[in-house]
């Protein structure tokens, strides 16, 4: 089916989560909907107050700008709009701007009669960054420690709370995260390797079909995940780096606040009683 008539088919109303007809149609290739609509609200207004904060702090680098959470003294409390304020309304803005573009997400599905993979798939970047700003602050017990909205302050962030816990490669859920992202990339590698080469053949050659793909992985390793297969473990693959990130992070703090080299201390134990205690690495000569 062409494109245009395609369109056609499914370009009609319906299938909307809220506000009925309202919204319900496209503005060139873009549908509109109810949740478009509170998206561009909520960002509009977010990007506005980071350009008010630059004003406030005189900074137009966008590298430097930066929105700071409120400091410990408040806790959970409402901070000043100077003090902490505009990065909780912005705090608001992207959790309204981001899951209202979930919720678009959802309503394209409903209206093509697929399934919900992509908007489940951004749900856990949402839950990852919930986790980061509300969830971990909340446990323990201040919004100071989320993390500033700024290129390069948000890196520094990153930078002291890993250093907080000494060194936080040897947090277990980090590394376990760690090994997901890479893996991810070995499988999007692989995956987007064999498509290319069996469906992009040189001038004058035969597109291959999957069954040449197949056979490729068959011959390498005895075994092919097959084509919808490997779309399953990619997906696996990327959400779970994702979901153990947010462990990773919700874990330091509210459930271990001492270096994590400490935390495998029983293992050693376990492993070999009575045993030296490695000490970590300390440069080169050392
Ligand atoms: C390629 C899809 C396109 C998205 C892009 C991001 C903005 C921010 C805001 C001026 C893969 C658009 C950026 C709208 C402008 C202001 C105030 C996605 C693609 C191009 N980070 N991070 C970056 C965000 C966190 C970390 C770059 C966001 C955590 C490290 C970009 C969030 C931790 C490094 C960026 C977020 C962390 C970066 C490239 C939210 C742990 C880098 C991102 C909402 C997760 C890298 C200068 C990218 C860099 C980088 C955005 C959260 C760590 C500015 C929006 C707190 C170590 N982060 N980040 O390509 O070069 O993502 O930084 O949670 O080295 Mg970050
Ligand atoms: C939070 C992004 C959500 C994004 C959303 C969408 C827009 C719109 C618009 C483009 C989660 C935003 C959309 C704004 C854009 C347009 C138009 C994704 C989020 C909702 N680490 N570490 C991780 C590695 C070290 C530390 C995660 C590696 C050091 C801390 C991942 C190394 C120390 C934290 C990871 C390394 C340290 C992390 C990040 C190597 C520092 C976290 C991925 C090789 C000294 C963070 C939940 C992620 C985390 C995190 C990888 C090193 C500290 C597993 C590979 C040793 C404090 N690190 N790390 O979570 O778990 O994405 O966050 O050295 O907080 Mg680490």
């Amino acid at each position: 089916m062409a494109l245009l008539s395609f369109e056609k088919k499914y370009r009609v109303r319906g299938g909307t989560l809220l506000g009925g007809d309202l919204f319900d149609y496209w503005m060139g290739p873009f549908y509109v909907g109810f949740f478009g609509v509170t998206t561009a609200m909520f960002s509009s207004l977010g990007i506005a107050l980071i350009f008010y904060g630059a004003a406030l702090q005189g900074v137009w680098n966008p590298f430097l700008i930066t929105i700071n959470p409120p400091g410990v003294e408040y806790g959970l409390s409402l901070a000043p709009l100077k003090a902490g304020g505009l990065w909780q309304v912005i705090t608001v803005c992207s959790l309204g701007a981001f899951i209202s573009w979930a919720l678009r997400e959802v309503e394209i599905c409903r209206k093509l009669g697929m399934g919900y993979h992509v908007p489940v798939a951004f749900g856990v970047a949402i839950f990852a960054y919930f986790a980061l700003v509300v969830i971990r602050p909340v446990l323990l017990g201040a919004w100071a420690h989320a993390f500033p909205y700024g290129i390069f302050s948000h890196l520094d962030w990153v930078s002291t709370t890993g250093y907080e816990f000494g060194n936080f490669h040897y947090n277990p859920a980090h590394m376990i995260a760690i090994t997901f992202f890479f893996t991810t990339t070995l499988a999007l590698a692989l995956h987007g390797s064999v498509i290319l080469s069996a469906s992009n053949p040189g001038h004058g050659e035969e597109m291959k079909t999957s069954s040449h793909e197949d056979t490729f992985f068959r011959d390498l390793i005895g075994y092919s995940i097959g084509p919808l297969g490997i779309h399953r473990l990619g997906l696996f693959l990327a959400l779970s780096a994702a979901f153990f990130s947010v462990v990773c992070i919700v874990i330091a703090g509210p459930y271990w606040s001492q270096g994590w080299d400490q935390w495998w201390l029983p293992l050693w134990q376990l492993v070999d009683p009575g045993g030296a205690i490695p000490a970590p690495y300390a440069g080169p000569g050392m």
